[in-house]
């Protein structure tokens, strides 16, 4: 089935939730709030993992929130149709996810307190993970094989555009102390650590019990219980549960069981290539065949 995607600032968006509409409002005209707290990733980095651990520290570890309201009212899409809705009327503070690379971001949020939280991915996991979702999601164009859909996405032709730029243009703000980097990788190593790291970031201190809570409730096996977040509420119009399982599989370096060689070391070609002058290095650049010169 051919997908028409929406166009906006040369970046294709998946249709039925967003429109040109949405996402031209989200940036110029969406009201931030000096104490919204704000989840952005590139898809397939941990988006739905954070919505869980920022809802957690929210209620103190108490589990009831993410029990029992769904994640996307709990932390609205505010750039799609209905997530803005959502949004206007949450309580502060508010959660708010979105996938926006920093070029449509919200312009008010520039000149605000309010803070934010990125979430990076090894993109050689992103890939093999976004591959899986294109083809369960209906509002993406099914992926003819996964050769094809590894070119789309070095090229930067996929839905929400180039990892790399989602990636360079976000890291340009490294350094701002209402902006808190942070990594899958890290979050798979040590969730703890993360979650006290994020507490401390939000102003939220938790107890070792509290924390304990966040980390339990934040497993993959506990969010793949949980209907609140494993997307199983979602229509099937949206998603098509038969044809793969949201969390999927939550591990590191998946991409190694699909990747050929000559994949792998094409990807490496291209990641150098656009990775030049990044600074910094990235969990991911530690294993694997990924090195920067
Ligand atoms: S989306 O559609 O962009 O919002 O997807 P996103 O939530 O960013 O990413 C989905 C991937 O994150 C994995 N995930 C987890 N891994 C480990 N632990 C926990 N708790 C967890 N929650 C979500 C999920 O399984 C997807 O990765 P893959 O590699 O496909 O399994």
């Amino acid at each position: 089935m051919s997908v028409q995607y929406i166009q906006y600032k040369g970046i294709k968006f998946p249709p039925g939730y967003n429109s040109v509409h949405s996402l031209c409002f989200a940036e110029n005209k969406f009201e931030v709030r000096d104490d919204d707290i704000f989840n952005v990733t590139y898809p397939k980095s941990g988006t739905v993992w954070m919505t869980e651990i920022l809802s957690l520290i929210l209620s103190g570890g108490d589990p009831t929130w993410n029990q029992s309201v769904l994640n996307s009212l709990r932390s609205p899409w505010f750039s799609t149709r209905l997530g803005l809705e959502t949004a206007h009327n949450c309580p502060s503070p508010r959660l708010l996810t979105c996938h926006l690379p920093i070029q449509i971001f919200p312009k008010a949020f520039f000149n605000s307190k309010a803070k934010l939280v990125y979430t990076s991915r090894d993109p050689r996991d992103v890939v093999v993970s976004y591959y899986y979702f294109t083809k369960m999601c209906r509002t993406y164009e099914d992926p003819r094989s996964f050769d094809q859909f590894l070119e789309s996405f070095l090229s930067g032709d996929v839905p929400h555009g180039s990892w790399f730029d989602h990636l360079k243009g976000w890291m340009e703000l490294e350094g701002r102390s209402n902006i808190f980097f942070i990594s899958y990788e890290e979050l798979k190593q040590n969730l703890q650590g993360s979650v006290g790291r994020l507490c401390h970031f939000l102003g939220k201190e938790l107890d070792d019990a509290a924390i304990t809570s966040v980390v339990e409730n934040t497993s993959l096996e506990a969010m793949q219980r949980n209907k609140m977040c494993n997307s199983t509420m979602l229509p099937k119009e949206l998603m098509d549960q038969e044809k793969g399982t949201f969390l999927r599989k939550g591990v590191c370096g998946d991409w190694k069981n699909h990747f050929t060689v000559a994949q792998s070391e094409y990807f490496d070609k291209v990641y150098q290539e656009k990775m030049q002058g990044v600074k910094g290095t990235f969990p991911w650049e530690q294993t694997g065949l990924v090195k920067r010169v």
